[in-house]
Formats: structure tokens, sequence, C-alpha cells
């Protein structure tokens, strides 16, 4: 697949440098400062070699975000870039910081960060862009006026409206559902379950009742722990959606040596490594997700054409994500990977990830 996108203007990323004042040497020693991201980007420049990249997930030990990483420096290799992967081993809101900082002061050239909080990151960001980082966020977002960029996996209407199908489809329509999610102030998690609401507000989905969301932290024994609570509090039960890889893989694991195996059903967005065997013993009917690779390959490859000049994050502007193609930036400094993929018991052997 070679999704043709659309990353969208970083009017506030462009803001927020104004707002910084002043001009700054970058990492390479180039004049940047206030109006960094206004000044025009060279769409023919060449990406810039012996760049520094630090890769930086809500979390390590997150097998997702193995995946991304391996993209991320996939990527790096073909831009020739020094990719540097850290991180926390939690995806507490705030477990980021000292790696952000560090990042600005190793006069690091740009930043690949799936933010765990929009807003506890931002400040340290905002610093290190103020030090010459360009910021690109991934899968979750920061605060928009403390990035340059944001990569996200899809379309969060497409995830939830698509989550919500799955759940309806594997329980017939109607009955008790429950949102097992990652932690409580993850951008992209709490954005999908929104939507979800919207959703199932929807006359179509009428027989459906959310009765709880649970959060296990993207821990998977919390998960575990609370896929129990939730099947317990509820007894009337029919259906858990858990929009996270670490707390859907908990979850299948739970169902499938309970009592609940084939009464109450499972969704989520899981990789098909995690998933393949609750997929072929009945515990999952369908589940999504995106490449997590592409996704940590994309990303690589916006720094770089950010931390090159090649673009600001202004709208329209374009660039080449190697072997995915070109992009173009669109609203709101925003580049979409394309749809999610559905697995079942039919395609799920085909993915190794
Ligand atoms: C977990 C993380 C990640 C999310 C996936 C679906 O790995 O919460 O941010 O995008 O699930």
């Amino acid at each position: 697949m070679n999704p043709r996108l659309v990353l969208a203007l970083a009017v506030s990323g462009a803001l927020a440098l104004t707002a910084c004042g002043g001009t700054t040497k970058d990492n390479a020693g180039q004049q940047t400062g206030g109006a960094a991201n206004t000044a025009a980007a060279n769409p023919n420049a060449p990406l810039r070699e012996g760049l520094k990249i630090t890769f930086l997930p809500k979390q390590v030990n997150n097998p997702y975000f193995t995946v991304a990483q391996k993209g991320a420096e996939r990527a790096g290799a073909a831009v020739k870039a020094e990719l540097k992967a850290t991180g926390p081993s939690d995806a507490a809101a705030s477990s980021q910081v000292t790696y952000i900082n560090t990042a600005g002061q190793q006069r690091q050239h740009a930043l690949v960060l799936s933010a765990n909080d929009a807003n506890a990151v931002a400040p340290a960001l905002k610093t290190a862009r103020g030090q010459g980082l360009k910021v690109v966020t991934f899968d979750s977002d920061a605060a928009p006026d403390a990035r340059d960029v944001f990569v996200n996996q899809a379309s969060p209407q497409d995830i939830a409206v698509g989550q919500v199908k799955l759940i309806s489809e594997a329980v017939g329509g109607s009955g008790e559902i429950a949102i097992l999610s990652a932690t409580p102030n993850a951008t992209n998690q709490n954005a999908w379950i929104e939507l979800m609401k919207t959703e199932l507000a929807k006359p179509e989905h009428a027989g459906l009742k959310l009765v709880e969301t649970a959060y296990g932290n993207d821990d998977d024994q919390t998960s575990f722990q609370k896929t129990q609570g939730l099947l317990q509090a509820h007894p009337n039960l029919k259906g858990i959606i858990s929009p996270t890889t670490v707390g859907v893989a908990a979850a299948a694991r739970y169902l499938s040596s309970s009592e609940y195996k084939g009464k109450v059903a499972l969704t989520g967005l899981g990789t098909p490594n995690q998933l393949r065997k609750f997929t072929h013993d009945g515990t999952i009917r369908a589940f999504a997700l995106w490449d997590p690779d592409k996704l940590g390959y994309l990303a690589t490859y916006a720094a770089a054409a950010l931390a090159s000049g090649q673009i600001t994050g202004a709208q329209g502007e374009k660039f080449t994500a190697g072997e995915l193609g070109e992009y173009t930036v669109g609203a709101k400094g925003e580049l979409v990977l394309g749809p999610p993929t559905v697995f079942t018991k039919d395609n799920v052997d085909q993915f190794d990830f």
C-alpha cells in the first residue's frame, strides 16, 4: 500500500515558535527562532546527512512500539540518520519529560514522540524546540502548539466507528458493553472513546449500552485485573472494546481461560502476533490495527524532512517518505497513515507484527 497523504499545517506550531521569540541557533548551527516555522520550506532541499533523531515511545516494553521502532530504524538508516530509541517503562503522564529534556540538551535535531499526556510533555517540548529541536508526534499527540507535525495512524473517526461496528457484530447488535482503555490521559484513546460515544448515540446502536470505561494503564497486569473487575461488576456484560494493544491482549488472555469465553465478546486494537491465538480459539472474532512499522517509518521521515527544511509544517507542503511515497501537509499539522486493517481468523496469519 502506498497511501498518499495529507499532512496539515502547523499553524499552531508556527505560533508556538513565534511565542518563543528571539533568534537562536538550531542544532545544526542554522539560524532559526521566533519565526522558524514561517520560513519557507524548500521541497528540493536534500535530506541532511548526520541527523540525530531521538525516538521516544509511550513506553519501551510494549510490542506495538517495538514494531514502530523497527520502522523508525529503517527510515533512519534510509536517511543516514543516527536514531536513538529511549523511553520510560511505564506510560504515566509525566514519565517522558526527562527524556525530552535530554534530547534537547544532547542537541538532537529531531524528536519522534508518542505522547503519554498532551499537556504534561508540552513545557519540555517547547523548551527543546527553543533549542532547535524539531518535534514530530506520532500515535498519540501532544498539545498542538508544542510540536511541529503529528503523524496520525488513521482517521480517529474511522477507528471509532470501526470499533463500534466490530463489537456490534460480535454481540448481535444489543447488550451491555464496556471499554478497557489505556491510561486515563492518553490523547489517542480518549479521542477514540469520545467518538465511540458519539457513534453509540446513533439510533442504529440503540441496543448497545456502554456501562463502564476502565483503565488498564497500558500495563498487562492492571489490564488483566480490570477485565476481571468489569466482568464481576456487570453480570450482563456482552462485550468489551479494548482500543489498546496492551489492554486487548490482557483481556483476551483473561477471557480465553475463564467461564466467559464465548459468552462475552472482545474486540479492540491489537497486533496480529499478540492476538493470533485468541482469534483462532474463538475469544476474538475480529479486531483492527494499522501497521505500527509504517507509522514509525513515516514519523521518522517527517522528522528528517523537517530537520532538512523540506517542510516546516505548513499546509500543502510535500515531501517524499521513502518507500511510502509522497505526502502532503494537511490541516492542523497532521499526516494520516491510512485506514486500519481488520483482522479475523481468515487473514490474521498473513501478518507478522
Ligand atoms: C497501545 C498504545 C498505543 C495505541 C495502541 C493501539 O499500544 O496505547 O498508543 O495506539 O495501543
